[in-house]
């Protein structure tokens, strides 16, 4: 344990919780007698909610209040973790009322393989990649263990769950804990018959949950998304689903020539597509517009409690007209505090 750090995590505690100075001088001397820090459930919950509120990446920190954070430190079967996360991805999804959602493992004992619970394979073949092309290694990885997938473009990949260093476990989850959004168009139908379709909850299981110098490997969290990261990116991106030719095609834009702007003319109707069909759904989605203004009123909130915000302006600015939000027009100081939530390497 790194007394220095959780001294500094229980200052901050005992500030934003109110507890009394005498609160901080016993907790601190039980932990000095006990050589051992674990902390309670109350302090995992505030320290994983600060660790949104300091992710400098994340638009939509404004509601970092209202993450649920389920203590599953006690949770060490392969089978028992795997109900938890189908229990995190149960509880989360809310039959599309998406529920901001983190379950903590134990640190240093856990690890989950996959990227995010929620995620398609990738395929390498002859005729080109299947699926989603950010997958092809770890489906490899699956496939290496066992599972065969059906190689459509949108093969929901397993869990893959390692304990102790022991083997890592497969687990298959069941279609019904998997809500998808089909993706149509307000106007053109033609839309639909490109079959594309995108999950509702992005669950990010890769990432370290850091706090009073305590590690949780394991710690997958989600909110919603916002638009234009399937619009914009995961169905557009030349080297993911490449889906703008489709589109423009679709639309009948003149592909001829770049200055026709046929690319950014299919973004827009591609993301307007997304928007459409997660709202019509009921699935929670933001647009760009909507969520940068949120993040306005998190810098507002911040600053009037007087805490100096962080931000990385390189990922806050959404990838479709970046410029028409005021997060373009500003800098924005790039520390990292903690608690908070950084890469670590891939298991494999
Ligand atoms: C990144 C939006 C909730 C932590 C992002 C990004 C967006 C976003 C658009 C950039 C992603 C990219 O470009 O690939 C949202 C929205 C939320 C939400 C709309 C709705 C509630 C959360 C929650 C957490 C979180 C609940 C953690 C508890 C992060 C982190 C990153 C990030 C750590 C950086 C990920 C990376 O480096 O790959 N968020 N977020 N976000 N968000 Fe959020
Ligand atoms: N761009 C990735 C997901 C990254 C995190 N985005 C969120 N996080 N919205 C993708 O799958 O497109 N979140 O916790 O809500």
């Amino acid at each position: 344990m790194n007394i220095q750090e959780i001294q500094q995590f229980l200052n901050l505690y005992q500030v934003e919780q109110n507890e009394s100075e005498l609160w901080l001088e016993n907790r601190l001397q039980q932990i000095r007698s006990a050589g051992d820090y674990s902390p309670t459930t109350d302090e995992l919950i505030f320290g994983a909610r600060v660790a949104w509120r300091n992710s400098n990446k994340c638009i939509g920190r404004l509601f970092w209040q209202s993450l649920h954070v389920v203590d599953a430190r006690d949770v060490l079967e392969e089978q028992d973790i795997f109900q938890k996360l189908l229990e995190h991805i149960d509880y989360a999804t809310n039959s599309g009322k998406i529920r901001p959602t983190i379950t903590v493992f134990a640190s240093n004992r856990v690890r989950i393989w996959n990227h995010q619970l929620i995620r398609y394979a990738g395929y390498e073949t002859e005729a080109g990649v299947i699926g989603d092309s950010s997958s092809i290694a770890f489906t490899k990885v699956c496939e290496s263990l066992g599972w065969k997938g059906q190689r459509t473009p949108f093969d929901v990949l397993p869990l893959v769950v390692q304990v102790d260093g022991r083997a890592p476990q497969l687990f298959t989850i069941p279609t019904e804990y998997i809500l998808e959004v089909p993706i149509r168009h307000p106007e053109a139908v033609d839309v639909e018959k490109l079959q594309l379709k995108w999950y509702a909850v992005p669950i990010i299981s890769s990432m370290r949950f850091q706090m009073a110098g305590i590690d949780f490997q394991a710690a997958p969290f989600n909110g919603w998304y916002m638009g234009t990261e399937i619009g914009a990116r995961n169905l557009a991106d030349h080297d993911r689903y490449n889906m703008l030719p489709a589109i423009a095609e679709i639309f009948n834009l003149d592909t001829s020539k770049q200055a026709s702007l046929w690319r950014d003319r299919a973004l827009v109707e591609l993301n307007i597509a997304v928007l459409h069909s997660f709202k019509e759904d009921g699935v929670s989605i933001v647009d760009h517009h909507t969520a940068a203004q949120q993040f306005k009123l998190f810098e507002e909130a911040e600053e009037s409690v007087g805490r100096e915000l962080t931000g990385n302006w390189t990922w806050l600015i959404p990838p479709l007209s970046p410029a028409t939000t005021h997060i373009f027009h500003k800098p924005y100081i790039n520390i990292y505090h903690t608690p908070n939530y950084f890469y670590q390497k891939p298991c494999y």
